[in-house]
């Protein structure tokens, strides 16, 4: 499995924009133009039916060697043995979730701020979101904190994976990697694109390797 230090670019699959059915299809297009991350995220699914898709995603996954994060839920990411876990600032505490999922899987953290990502690197996570960067409506009640502060997060957690997140397109990824990112999550550019493995593809070789 690819370790985390290596991703430079995280894919959601978000029910909000990817029907039931397709889900494998788009996990497929995502791994074939070179996707680092999966992640999970379905909102208004309830866990049963998370669990079911987790259990279709994670084959294929596995056998791409790209690590699979399930939103929201520590029982089900420890229920079906996925990679890792991603958790939200008012969700568990890293004591709590690691109590469920464990030592070994990934747990990260999503961050608004200077002040909470100083909360994630001490807490312990194993990587950070931060955003969101602009306005996005796949998270809409948040207020953009833009790309001013992306240098300072990296400068003050230099070893800490940083992915930013939220608004970011293969159109705009220029100007939020010449702020100082070197990690992206895209969810709705990718999952609304034409051909999903072409525009995974090209974002790829804007993000250079470490
Ligand atoms: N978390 P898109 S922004 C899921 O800032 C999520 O924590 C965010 O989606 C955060 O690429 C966001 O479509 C949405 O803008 C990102």
């Amino acid at each position: 499995m690819k370790a985390i230090a290596d991703c430079r670019l995280y894919g959601i699959l978000d029910l909000g924009y990817v029907e039931r059915a397709a889900i494998s299809r788009m996990a497929a297009d995502m791994i074939d133009g070179g996707i680092d991350l999966i992640q999970l995220r379905a909102k208004k699914s309830p866990a049963d039916e998370i669990l079911a898709m987790g259990r279709e995603l994670l084959p294929l996954t596995r056998e791409a060697g790209v690590p699979f994060i399930i939103n929201d839920h520590p029982e089900i990411a420890a229920e079906l043995g996925a990679d890792g876990i991603h958790v939200g600032q008012d969700d568990l505490s890293m004591t709590e979730v690691r109590a469920i999922v464990g030592e070994s899987m990934l747990v990260g953290r999503s961050t608004h701020s200077i002040e909470q990502a100083r909360g994630g690197a001490a807490e312990g996570a194993d990587y950070l979101g931060f955003g969101p960067l602009f306005a996005t409506p796949t998270k809409p009640d948040y207020v953009p904190i833009g790309i001013a502060e992306i240098a300072q997060v990296h400068a003050e957690n230099p070893a800490l994976p940083i992915f930013c997140i939220g608004g970011i397109k293969r159109e705009n990824l220029s100007k939020v990697i010449a702020a100082g990112a070197k990690r992206v999550v895209i969810v709705s550019g990718i999952l609304q694109a034409l051909d999903v493995a072409a525009y995974v593809r090209d974002v790829k070789v804007m993000l250079p390797a470490a």
